[in-house]
């Protein structure tokens, strides 16, 4: 089956079995359901000036964007093929109004984001099924207010989104630029693999010599130590345009690693399904495992209804036998006692009643007691360890269950006593057939 059919087919699916699951358990959908969409997306990010307009107008093969030695670019811009429905250049107001597109997200980053996000459709049959998108230069000194929008957290909307990101280095700022810093060091690993981001230091032909090349990737590569906190370095791509590259003769010899860069980001829309899939397991476990704390609560909840109904059962039957000999023998009411009057000419309406209100008063006590206190005690203590709602036996499950607590504790904050009726355990078997039936298929189309 081609890919762009099984992606429609799982978007179906998921938008059919698991969306109603995710809004029951108040968590976001949207993320998951604009990552299904669209086609392939190539990231293009970095320090200003790194070269990043200069790349993308190399893919292409025209001077689609401007490049200059300044900062140049404020904005984000989606380049890809649409085809002839849509103008040259899209605004982002419309983007952000589409719903074929994943773009509606940026609505809330309201006007200032928008006015700085446009598409440019391109004739192009190599971008029919992709787009790539040029990002504003990182810069040092920037706030939240030169802005105008959270510029790290735009960032890491589009890195989730992406199924390559390219993060782009200078020689002259090698790896010392603040926003490049928080970038690696907080955005990308919260919102991207790492398998997905590749490295790239270009321009390095204005490098003089070899030792000029060799300090400044040293470097780099100490600055990425400092903000992965990591000693291992990942593959650095040294690169320089050909077009404008004045290379200098001591790099001739230099391996340049263009053409393997380019084959990377060509490669990027092979990558789609699979990561489609990735996100769907990830979030799908993250929402099995707060339907699973949810079920556990629910599940002590509701025994410990019983064992307090069972004892107010017990009481209120004893009550209803011999509570009324009490009364008579305290206060001499009633005259007659069922037990007595069933020893006698027979039991009426009459030496029923205080016994039943016996009967019924101490079950309706006991449900006062479990929603008052028995109830509340349960849900104070499963809060202060929530915890151990959930099984943790593997490293896997206990990052997992450290992601969702929060979002759990909410949840159980939330819960009333005649919640414990819902249907969790059968929301649980739902999640566990989703994942282990139907992903477990399209992962096993993928590979065929
Ligand atoms: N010598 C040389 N110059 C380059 C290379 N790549 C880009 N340049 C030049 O460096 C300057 C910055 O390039 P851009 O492509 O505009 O950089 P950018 O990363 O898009 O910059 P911003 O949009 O400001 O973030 C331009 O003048 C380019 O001509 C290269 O490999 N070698
Ligand atoms: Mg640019």
């Amino acid at each position: 089956m081609p890919e762009t059919k099984i992606q429609t087919e799982l978007q179906n699916r998921v938008n059919k079995r698991i969306a109603p699951l995710f809004d029951k358990y108040n968590m976001d959908f949207s993320s998951l359901e604009s990552g299904m969409k669209w086609k392939p997306i190539v990231l293009i990010i970095g320090n200003y000036s790194s070269g990043k307009s200069t790349l993308i107008n190399e893919i292409i093969g025209t001077e689609i964007q401007r490049t200059g030695q300044a900062p140049t670019d404020d904005a984000f811009t989606v380049i890809t093929n649409e085809g002839d429905d849509r103008p040259q250049e899209v605004p982002g107001s419309t983007l952000i109004n589409d719903e074929h597109l994943p773009f509606v997200k940026f609505k809330k980053y309201g006007e200032k984001l928008t006015s700085h996000l446009c598409l440019k459709n391109i004739d192009s049959p190599t971008f029919a099924d992709m787009a790539i998108i040029d990002s504003p230069g990182m810069l040092d000194a920037t706030t939240e207010k030169d802005r105008g929008y959270d510029y790290m957290e735009v960032l890491g909307e589009f890195a989730k989104m992406a199924d390559l990101i390219v993060l782009m280095f200078d020689p002259h700022k090698a790896g010392t630029i603040k926003e490049t810093y928080s970038a690696i060091r907080n955005t990308l690993p919260e919102k991207s693999g790492e398998d997905r981001i590749i490295f790239v230091m270009s321009r390095i032909d204005e490098c003089d010599n070899i030792s000029d090349l060799m300090r400044s990737y040293g470097t780099l590569c100490w600055n990425m130590s400092q903000m992965t906190g990591r000693k291992d370095i990942p593959h650095i791509y040294l690169t320089y345009s050909p077009e404008i590259a004045n290379v200098p003769k001591v790099l001739d010899s230099w391996p340049q690693e263009r053409n393997e860069l380019m084959e990377k980001i060509h490669a990027a829309p092979g990558l789609r399904l699979n990561h489609i899939l990735e996100d769907i397991d990830r979030q799908v476990n993250e929402l099995q495992i707060v339907c699973e704390a949810m079920s556990e609560f629910s599940r002590r909840g509701r025994k410990l209804f019983m064992k307090i109904g069972k004892i107010s059962l017990a009481i209120g039957v004893a009550l209803f036998c011999f509570g009324d000999v009490l009364t008579n023998s305290m206060i001499s009411l009633p005259q007659h006692s069922m037990i007595s009057a069933l020893r006698g000419e027979g039991v009426s309406l009459m030496n029923l009643i205080l016994p039943l209100i016996f009967l019924f008063g101490t079950l309706a006590l006991g449900l006062v007691i479990f929603k008052n206190f028995g109830f509340k005690r349960l849900l104070q203590k499963t809060l202060a360890d929530s915890g151990n709602l959930v099984n943790q036996d593997t490293e896997y499950r206990r990052n997992l269950w450290n992601k969702m607590a929060e979002k759990t504790n909410t949840l159980l904050q939330n819960t009333k006593s005649k919640d414990l009726w819902l249907a969790h355990s059968s929301n649980l078997s739902k999640i566990r057939r989703f994942l282990e039936v139907d992903l477990k298929k399209y992962y096993a189309q993928l590979r065929s």
